[in-house]
């Protein structure tokens, strides 16, 4: 069996964006999708054409002669053949982690059942009011190998990497040590992929792997409890906490001062929320994880604050 030959599962957006990567690394792809015309056929067809792809079923062939496997995020580990790669000792793993192997500037994390999108839109507009570059995808947008292989000249290497990523691309994720990371909220979501809520948590936990800045939703218990209980995984490492009500030092959250609501960080007032253009108490909360990441990677508050009165959303 040859190092150099990698099957790519999926042949979706992330697929497509795999082969790409991998053939431009020199590395001898072949791609398989259980559709019989899978979306991104074509594209692949057109840019690839040597390209081996094997469709309309996932033919064990193609799976036996390959140590490594790149699985998308719409296929589950479950699946027998990828139990059965995993089983006989082939590394099956997703594009979060090829890209955590190869990236080469600080990853911000977000996940979440809900707000993902908004905290990485605001988070990114943060960086750009604080001067600084950043390259967003993941679930949201571009597949995160496509940042990665930007390369024309007008083309700048980011100061920060800022990826929504979904319980889907956790699972087959290793490598990740973001420079901060957070799980917004936790609700009962793709229940049709996991066995209960607690398997659904602790695969969204894989997000705080590495040793960056834990932000924290302290009014959910769900993500509350994953950095009491995480042991080793996150105990000593810096923890910022956001919450809906009155914050204590070094945490944000909200504080009624003469009949207004501002956001705050302590009892610092920051802005009154009438001068927020986002609306919506799920909102604030998205505001507030936002602005505990952008402390935790060094973006000035006074900087990142100005932003919030032009945020329209999504
Ligand atoms: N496939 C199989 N067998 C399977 C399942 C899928 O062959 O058992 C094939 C499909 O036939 C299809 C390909 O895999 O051709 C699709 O792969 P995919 O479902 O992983 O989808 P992509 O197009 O690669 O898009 C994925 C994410 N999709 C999912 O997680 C389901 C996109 O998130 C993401 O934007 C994209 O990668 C880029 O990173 C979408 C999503 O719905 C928006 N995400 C879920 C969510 O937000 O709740 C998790």
């Amino acid at each position: 069996m040859s190092e150099n030959r990698v099957l790519v599962v999926g042949l979706g957006k992330t697929g497509l964006s795999c082969a790409r990567y991998l053939a431009k690394k020199g590395f001898l792809v072949t791609v398989t999708d259980s559709r019989v015309k899978p979306p991104e056929l074509d594209s692949l067809k057109n840019e690839y054409p040597d390209i081996t792809v094997f469709t309309g079923g996932f033919d064990p062939d193609a799976f036996n002669v390959v140590e490594k496997i790149i699985i998308s995020p719409g296929v589950s580990l479950a699946e027998p053949i990828i139990s059965e790669a995993i089983e006989r000792g082939a590394e099956v793993i997703g594009d979060i982690e090829l890209f955590s192997q190869y990236v080469n500037a600080p990853i911000v994390a977000i996940t979440g059942s809900n707000g993902k999108s908004t905290v990485t839109t605001l988070l990114g507009e943060m960086i750009q009011r604080a001067g600084l570059y950043a390259k967003l995808g993941g679930n949201l947008g571009t597949p995160v190998l496509d940042l990665l292989s930007e390369t024309s000249s007008a083309d700048i290497k980011p100061d920060f990497y800022i990826l929504e990523l979904s319980s889907f691309q956790l699972e087959t994720t290793y490598s990740l040590n973001s420079v901060a990371s957070v799980v917004l909220n936790i609700t009962a979501d793709h229940m049709d992929r996991y066995r209960d809520i607690n398997h659904y948590t602790g695969v969204k936990k894989r997000i705080y792997q590495g040793s960056g800045v834990v932000v924290v939703n302290l009014d959910d218990p769900l993500v509350s409890s994953l950095s009491d209980d995480s042991g080793n995984l996150i105990k000593k490492r810096k923890k910022i906490g956001f919450t809906l009500n009155e914050p204590e030092e070094g945490a944000y959250g909200l504080r009624k001062v003469a009949g207004c609501v501002w956001l705050a960080r302590g009892e610092r007032k920051l802005i009154n929320i009438n001068d927020i253009k986002i609306k919506g108490r799920h909102n604030l909360a998205n505001i507030l994880a936002a602005l505990a990441l952008a402390e935790a990677i060094g973006l000035p508050l006074e900087k990142v604050i100005t932003c919030l009165s032009d945020f329209a959303g999504l």
